[in-house]
């Protein structure tokens, strides 16, 4: 019975080490959100005629390296919709 309730003990122990460490670390992390305007390809917090020029560069091709970010919808696919939610968006700014 002894031996149980410090097996207990050093467990509880342990809870409490790993517990404090995780939010110790937790406590360093830092979160950033940005809010992305819709249409805006580049990420420039505009949205106009180089945000046109990628999706019409990458239209009809699938999201994959320079054209991922040209896939606003998240369909996989450059296609009228990502074209259109620039449109749509054209002129707005962050
Ligand atoms: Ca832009
Ligand atoms: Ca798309």
């Amino acid at each position: 019975m002894r031996k149980l309730t410090i097996i207990l003990l050093i467990s509880f122990l342990a809870i409490i080490i790993l517990a404090s460490s995780v939010l110790s670390v937790n406590s360093n992390l830092q979160a950033s959100v940005r809010v992305l305007l819709q249409g805006d390809v580049d990420g420039n917090c505009k949205v106009d005629i180089f945000d046109l020029a990628i999706v019409g560069l990458c239209y009809g091709q699938s999201a994959i390296g320079e054209c991922s970010s040209a896939d606003l919808n998240n369909d996989n696919k450059i296609n009228i919709f990502d074209l259109a939610t620039v449109g749509i968006n054209y002129g707005k700014t962050c």
